[in-house]
């Protein structure tokens, strides 16, 4: 019946929830949610973690051994873990330039040092993944920023964060989130590819990968189900945000499955191996923003249905791989031959091009691709 249990492995950040409402033309709309209740309610509809950034949870430093004592009590009493901790470098003013590559030399080391010491704080917690999104990091004119050289202070902190996690001990990896926008008129890092590209020149690029989401891609107007399974290909998707977003315009954080459905079962399809390929085996988590217009009900109806939307596509996901009309059509359209090599077994070059192809009768043959792909849509849109 679609209720989430802890085994499905869902995850919310605080700040998802929390989100008060503020946008660029009016105020917040609805009252602070304290952290440690909002653990509770997750708890409740289901979730089997919370995620947050250090501002989330401890805005006040004063306040923060009661927070921590209150927080730790509230993960005992519910089971939930914290999976994930990330570090707002995008909110106070200090970052409005850049955090980690500002051009401001204070800036940037003051925003490393506030990264640091929630490393600390994520460590004592147990997440194991420690996210980055570079909200600040980019630029809106042209000359402002020596891209060049951001990508070298960047790199320089994530090396410098990966000695340290390696030198505590800490059983810990970072995940860097792409988006090619908002807030900054360009951000650097903008797609899972360049992201990719940038942890491939770390020092240690098996501690680094990438914490993908939805709506970040398709507002570059990318295949957000291809660009995670070449996350998955190159073993780099040590976590996922998944929400909802119809395509290019500004960054909505739609509940997960509304806007682009079709994208969402891909999504959800991708995630479980595509069939034969590797699949994720992380948390499954959400970072949306409860529309503006909605009261606390509504905020949680929309946390529910997060949660509900990823397991009824998840039974349509398996209905459809699992349906032998599909396998059919899979292999009509020779879909698992792609797995077969190019050159085969004890071949050459010199095979390859002396044999003769029919290229006539290739050019004219059948795919059988809008075959397969109306089985999906009858599995979607609920008829098979
Ligand atoms: C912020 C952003 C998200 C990031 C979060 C992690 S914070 O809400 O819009 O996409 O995942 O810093
Ligand atoms: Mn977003
Ligand atoms: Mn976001
Ligand atoms: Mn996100």
């Amino acid at each position: 019946d679609y209720t989430p249990t802890p085994e499905d492995k869902f995850s919310f950040g605080l700040w998802t929830v929390g989100w008060q409402g503020t946008d660029v033309f009016g105020p917040s709309s609805r009252d602070l949610l304290d952290p440690v209740d909002a653990t509770y309610k997750l708890a409740e509809l289901g979730a089997a973690a919370v995620t947050f950034h250090d501002d989330d949870l401890v805005p006040d430093d004063d306040k923060r051994d009661a927070v921590l004592e209150r927080f730790e009590k509230a993960l005992a009493d519910t089971g939930l873990a914290v999976e994930m901790v990330t570090t707002n470098l995008f909110g106070h003013p200090v970052f409005k330039e850049g955090a980690l590559t500002a051009n401001n030399r204070e800036v940037r080391r003051y925003a490393l040092s506030k990264a640091l010491r929630n490393v600390d704080l994520a460590a004592s917690l147990g997440a194991k993944t420690f996210v980055l999104w570079g909200g600040r990091e980019g630029a809106e004119h042209g000359a402002a920023k020596d891209v060049q050289a951001a990508l070298d202070r960047y790199s320089e902190s994530l090396n410098l964060l990966c000695a340290y996690v390696k030198e505590q001990g800490y059983d810990m990896r970072f995940a860097l989130e792409p988006k090619p926008n908002e807030p900054r008129g360009d951000i650097l890092l903008p797609t899972i590819g360049h992201a990719l590209a940038l942890i491939a020149e770390l020092d240690e690029p098996d501690m680094v990968g990438l914490n993908p989401e939805v709506g970040h891609e398709e507002m570059a107007g990318l295949n957000f189900a291809h660009g995670i399974s070449q996350a998955l290909w190159h073993d780099k998707l040590f976590h996922v945000d998944l929400n909802g977003q119809h395509g290019p315009r500004f960054d909505q954080d739609l509940r997960f499955g509304a806007g682009n459905v079709r994208g969402a079962f891909w999504t959800v399809d991708a995630l479980l191996g595509a069939g034969t390929g590797k699949a994720y085996d992380g948390y499954v988590h959400f970072d949306f923003k409860p529309p503006r217009a909605e009261a606390m009900d509504g905020v949680w109806e929309s946390a529910r249905g997060c949660m509900r939307n990823y397991l009824i596509l998840r039974d349509k996901v398996r209905a459809f791989r699992a349906d032998p009309d599909v396998v059919a059509a899979l292999e009509a359209a020779e879909v698992g031959t792609l797995r077969t090599p190019t050159l085969g077994e004890g071949e050459s070059l010199a095979d390859l091009r002396a044999a003769s192809y029919d290229v006539e009768g290739l050019a004219t043959r059948s795919v059988g691709l809008e075959a397969l792909d109306q089985l999906a849509m009858e599995h979607l849109l609920g008829v098979r």
